[in-house]
């Protein structure tokens, strides 16, 4: 046993949980400091969804898609868990636990995301997206649920898809889920540091600094999927991978669809000013590195040509530090959210509506501040909308 590693790595989660909780103190003072109301703006409040549950680092939120009416809850460390979802419940079922292959030591690693295959009640299949170690890297596999327990799934069942390297610890990306075309699209970031030293988001021959797409229902011979036809970069005789579907991304943590007309919505996290929300189109190049949101970065002057613009992008004037995608909202219980785009800061805790109906002049919303980080947003097999909040809770948006 090495334990210099093993002293390594706790020194590792150590320093990170440091920084972790110097991010929320900063936060926290930034809180208190404001004139605005601690937690509600307008109609709007946040309200535990499940008061008597905790989660540890929550960071996605799926339901199945076979009106089961359960929610999956995923946990950074590599688990998990299953809820009925009934605001009384005091119960969860591991689902999953992974924590033997999942790296977690680096504040933006474990396990990261999970879809849920679309015939999922058929077939059982779902899929996550974790970081794993020697070597460091992204890891996109395909588990299956237990024959005998829809609450439990077959942990022996691992069908890797993809495996990438990570050259560094942050900028994993995170999300993955199936379009409404039936495609996979995965979520990576452009390898991690700062500033893209690899220049990875330009370049096509890596799969980091990019949203993929893939076919799982087709098996390659070599690789456990195939790719779609109409994917961009088909055929391509440049050596770009094939897989890219969107590039010039610097750390698009949480994507979604907007189940009305299927248009794919993107926060992608920028480097030290802008925090920009995109509407991803096959072949786009999002500007990363050479664009931090609207802006040139790093230079005065740079080729704007050709590269997607932001719908949305804000600064880092307010205490707002990193952007949470999130979703176009289409539940019942909040019609006045009908057809916008609800979005977080993770630090800040603010939280956003986007109304981008007029793409000219899109108008932007603060909902609400609320008192806690935001990893992530998810809805269930309604369309109502919930937050992981990273004090270990899980919320909804109430107007009551
Ligand atoms: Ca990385
Ligand atoms: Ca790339
Ligand atoms: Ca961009």
């Amino acid at each position: 046993m090495n334990y210099n590693i093993i002293f390594c790595k706790h020194m590792k989660i150590y320093i990170n949980t440091l920084l972790f909780l110097l991010l929320s103190f900063t936060t926290a003072c930034s809180q208190e400091n404001s004139t605005d109301p601690p937690e509600a703006t307008g109609n709007l409040r946040v309200a535990e969804a499940f008061p008597n549950l905790s989660f540890t680092r929550p960071v996605d939120l799926q339901h199945s898609g076979d009106n089961s009416d359960r929610l999956f809850v995923v946990e950074q460390r590599g688990v998990i868990s299953v809820v009925q979802n009934d605001p009384s419940t005091t119960e969860k079922t591991e689902f999953l636990a992974i924590e033997s292959k999942v790296d977690d030591s680096g504040n933006e690693e474990g396990l990261l995301g999970l879809a849920f295959h679309p015939n999922y009640e058929s077939n059982g299949y779902f899929y996550v997206n974790y970081t794993a170690a020697n070597p460091d890297r992204t890891v996109i596999s395909r588990f299956s649920v237990s024959s005998s327990n829809p609450n439990q799934a077959d942990a022996d069942s691992e069908l890797v898809l993809l495996q990438f390297d990570q050259p560094y610890s942050n900028h994993n990306g995170g999300q993955v889920s199936f379009g409404p075309d039936g495609y996979l699209y995965i979520a990576v970031g452009d390898g991690g540091s700062g500033g893209d030293p690899q220049e990875n988001g330009q370049n096509r021959s890596t799969l980091l600094g990019s949203i993929l797409r893939i076919d799982v229902d087709q098996q390659n011979e070599a690789v456990s999927y195939s790719i779609p036809d109409d994917n961009p970069f088909v055929g391509n005789t440049e050596g770009f991978r094939e897989e890219i579907y969107a590039y010039g991304l610097r750390n698009p943590w949480r994507f979604s669809f907007d189940s009305s007309n299927g248009q794919l919505w993107t926060g992608d996290v920028g480097q030290n000013k802008y925090e920009e929300i995109d509407i991803i189109v096959k072949g786009g190049n999002y500007g990363w590195n050479a664009m931090e949101g609207f802006h040139c970065f790093n230079s005065s002057d740079c080729d704007e040509e050709a590269l997607e613009m932001p719908v949305w992008e804000y600064d880092r004037s307010q205490g707002d530090v990193s952007v949470t995608g999130g979703f176009v909202y289409h539940g019942e219980e909040l019609p006045e959210l009908e057809g916008l785009y609800v979005y977080a800061d993770f630090a800040s805790g603010r939280i956003w509506s986007l109304d981008s109906n007029d793409p000219e002049n899109p108008i932007n919303t603060e909902l609400l501040k609320a008192p806690f980080p935001i990893s992530s947003f998810g809805i269930d097999q309604n369309q109502e909308l919930y937050i992981c909040g990273f004090d270990d809770k899980i919320y909804k948006l109430s107007n009551e």
